[in-house]
């Protein structure tokens, strides 16, 4: 009888973990109640638009690893029954000539927590990731042409409407599809999730995530 008991308040708790974490992983780690602000972009495109005479443009990559950061695990384990997938963004920032700069920082999540943990894809957004902690940035100084593609790329996500999927476009796919759109060679490097819970549940699949591109970006 025991053992039964036992038995069924491990299963709950398995059941509650892996809820826990496809909404942490899904949600880039970020929880709604906190979640950063959606970004008016037709302001933001703008802002760049002007005759301001610019010195240096470039990209940063900035990586908030799972956890404290330091590894290439996909997902980290927090506290009882939470999971931290960490979160990957970047800064596309003009110096100017009049000791000025012109920033934003953005990155790419879900529009919301899906009602089915099952459910990989859903609505993605640009969301103001100002801020957003990092353990790991990586800068890249770009001529003007290539500063252009990049913005430009990030305009292109929210005019389709590109749709966030867990293993193939997630904020790490973002963060690095905007440095190969501005000419950079970013690393992308795979990374899998393979997570037995038992008793019939077991969540399975990889892909850019921000443990290794953070990583990566290190080197
Ligand atoms: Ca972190
Ligand atoms: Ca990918």
């Amino acid at each position: 009888m025991c053992d039964r008991l036992s038995n069924k308040a491990y299963s709950t708790f398995l059941s509650f973990l892996l809820f826990a974490f496809l909404l942490t992983l899904v949600s880039c780690n970020e929880d709604e109640e906190n979640a950063p602000p959606v970004v008016q972009f037709k302001g933001i495109a703008a802002a760049f638009n002007d005759q301001v005479e610019a010195l240096e443009y470039s990209l940063t990559i900035f990586v908030d690893q799972p956890g404290a950061g330091g590894t290439a695990e996909t997902w980290v384990p927090v506290g009882f029954m939470d999971v931290d997938a960490g979160h990957a963004f970047v800064k596309l920032e003009r110096l100017n000539a009049d000791s000025t700069q012109t920033t934003i920082i953005i990155g790419y999540y879900p529009d919301k927590i899906p009602n089915d943990p099952n459910q990989l894809e859903t609505n993605g957004e640009l969301r103001d990731d100002t801020k957003r902690l990092f353990e790991v940035s990586k800068k890249y100084v770009l001529t003007k042409e290539n500063f252009d593609k990049a913005l430009a790329y990030i305009e292109s996500v929210e005019r389709t409407k590109k749709k966030y999927h867990l293993n193939n476009y997630n904020c790490a796919d973002f963060a690095i599809q905007v440095g190969l759109a501005a000419g950079e060679n970013v690393p992308d490097t795979y990374g899998a999730w393979d997570i037995n819970f038992g008793m019939g549940k077991r969540l399975t699949g990889g892909g850019s995530n921000p443990g290794n591109l953070g990583q990566d970006l290190r080197q």
